[in-house]
């Protein structure tokens, strides 16, 4: 922690009355925190200086087979070459984060999931107070390995109460139902995610197909080997020591939830602001938002325009020619980049501008500048030119069906039930419900929904939902105090989802060109209702029953405990992890 005078603590104090007085107003709390602190406020944990650049980044190793072993463990990490190793958690071989998994559409495949961690390098940050956790699971760490935007029988999907306790293990079964696309695999247990995942417990999963076969002579041109790179972005704060904080502010004590906290570092691969060589030509970079809480706004420092060809789900129609990306939690994008247009020896950084959320801005948190660098080498690398289309083509996958029509209308909402004068939320939730509130989702097995999601708060949430794809149509302004003021929120427990259309105070926005594809994880924009077009599978698409009922190896409710369907939550860890998350279940 910074040094303190006598004369900025009396500041501070002055701060921290003004802070609480002024709950709704953080553009006034961060304009104070910017005037008195020069953006370097003393409310918040700061990594030590560190230079960028001194770390190559790494290059995830593969993993391929149709029957797959990987555990969880307990190791040690340097995130920089100034850093002294760290205690960090991992998947398989790796210290820190996971293999790259390639899995093929249509083959089956198996994940067998061991537990080895022994204790967690986090322990002291645990809040035993939150959903189901008890002081015991500091040192016997629950975990469940959950694969985002896969198309998953439900005991195998990493149900947040499916827990795999130290010593257990768990067999997933993969169907191979998705088609190429880039997904990612992260631990989901209860109430333990944020904690779990900025330990260590995240990798990616290329799925490949016929077309998109990550082989040199795929049929789409796209580049592949050393020139197809996955990049897991994260941010965080480090203490001297080499160690991770995933406390950010001293306005909450340790082991107590802080709602999202910023960092200050960028984390590639596991690598603060790390740096490769690249050659000039075509690069197709595979990013994963696998952060905490923050959105980016990702660019190239030098402002080149990159193509967006996928998302979540798979291709797009049409390569997305861009200079920008607003990347939310769990969000996927494929990027085609041309390194080739640059002079030998051209330096260019992966950037963020996004202002951290006004929870964290509120305690004079600034934006994260930096992923990683690239530097531009003599020699030529991929030859080959970006495609007008990536489907519909010889070759290519069948263009994306249109949108379908809705059979059925749903409206549900995204909430921070009122925080008084606390800075801290004491809860997030979604229809005003905690997790396990019986009053659930229940959409027909085989129907299109629309559910028009209404964030009542003051951040964007990127909502997930687990098992399908959606559509996203766009978000429309609401009028919110009208909305509340003609629907009074009744205590947290009680579903509060009223019907939002005659609030909508404005046109539809459509979304991004580059969110047009298939998507798992949509960013609801504060004060707007986000529409999404959703087509629930049957059993008979499926191949498996989505609604089977099972029961977990363990729990915190007692093992073997039943459970059934899938979940939906906000991306944001810190808030699925206390109560923004919800089950649903497809039914006949
Ligand atoms: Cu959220």
């Amino acid at each position: 922690m910074d040094g303190l005078n006598r004369r900025s603590a009396l500041r501070l104090a002055a701060f921290g009355v003004v802070a609480a007085a002024l709950p709704a107003s953080s553009v006034v709390k961060r304009a104070l925190a910017d005037d008195i602190f020069g953006g370097h406020s003393p409310l918040l944990f700061h990594s030590p200086p560190l230079q960028p650049f001194r770390d190559e980044l790494p290059r995830l190793p593969i993993l391929t087979g149709t029957s797959i072993e990987l555990g969880a463990h307990s190791s040690a990490h340097s995130f920089h070459a100034d850093l002294a190793p760290g205690p960090t958690f991992g998947y398989g071989e790796l210290d820190y984060l996971g293999p790259t998994i390639e899995s093929v559409q249509g083959q089956p495949w198996t994940l067998s999931y061991t537990n080895g961690t022994q204790g967690n390098p986090l322990a002291a940050d645990i809040d035993v107070s939150l959903h189901g956790m008890t002081e015991h699971d500091r040192e016997m760490t629950p975990t469940s390995l959950h694969m985002h935007g896969s198309i998953t029988p439900p005991a195998s999907d990493g149900h947040s109460e499916m827990l795999v306790r130290p010593g257990e293990s768990l067999t997933h079964s993969f169907p191979g139902l998705n088609e190429a696309a880039g997904l990612w695999y992260h631990d989901h247990a209860m109430s333990m995610t944020r904690i779990n995942v900025y330990a260590g417990l995240a990798g990616m999963n290329l799925v490949r197909d016929r077309f998109d076969s990550g082989d040199a002579d795929n049929s789409l041109g796209l580049p592949s080997g050393e020139f197809e790179l996955p990049l897991l972005l994260q941010e965080k704060i480090m203490n001297p020591d080499g160690s991770m904080s995933i406390r950010s502010t001293i306005t909450v004590p340790q082991g107590k939830w802080e709602g999202g906290g910023t960092g200050d570092v960028g984390v590639v691969n596991g690598k603060i602001w790390p740096t490769m060589e690249v050659a000039r030509g075509l690069y197709r970079l595979r990013i994963v938002n696998a952060g905490s809480y923050s959105v980016w706004n990702l660019f190239f420092g030098n402002r080149m325009q990159f193509w967006v060809i996928g998302n979540d789900g798979g291709l797009l129609d049409a390569p997305v020619y861009t200079d920008s990306i607003r990347l939310a939690p769990a969000e996927r994008v494929d990027v085609l980049v041309d390194f080739g247009a640059l002079q030998p020896g051209e330096l260019v950084e992966l950037r963020n501008d996004e202002p951290p959320p006004a929870q964290a801005a509120s305690l004079g948190a600034v934006p994260m500048p930096l992923f990683c660098q690239f530097r531009v080498a003599p020699g030529r690398g991929f030859v080959g030119d970006v495609m007008t289309m990536y489907r519909g083509g010889k070759g290519q996958p069948p263009l994306l069906p249109p949108v379908p029509a809705a059979q059925v209308q749903r409206t549900v909402t995204v909430n921070q039930p009122s925080a008084g004068l606390s800075l801290a939320p004491p809860l997030m939730t979604l229809n005003n419900l905690r997790y396990a509130d019986p009053d659930i989702e229940m959409p027909a097995q085989g129907t299109v929904e629309q559910w028009n999601i209404v964030n009542t708060t003051l951040e964007p949430h990127p909502i997930h939902l687990h098992l399908v794809h959606f559509r996203t149509l766009g978000r429309a302004p609401v009028d919110l105090p009208a909305y509340q003021r003609d629907n009074p929120r009744p205590d947290v427990g009680i579903k509060w989802a009223p019907d939002v259309e005659r609030y909508v105070t404005g046109p539809l926005s459509p979304p991004a060109a580059w969110e047009a594809g298939a998507k798992d994880t949509v960013n609801t924009y504060p004060g707007t209702v986000t529409r999404i077009l959703v087509r629930f599978p049957s059993a008979e698409d499926l191949g498996f029953d989505p609604d089977a009922v099972f029961s977990a190896p363990s729990g915190h409710h007692g093992g073997g405990a039943e459970l059934q369907g899938y979940m939906w939550h906000c991306h944001m860890l810190d808030h699925e992890d206390h109560e923004m998350m919800l089950r649903y279940r497809l039914v006949r």
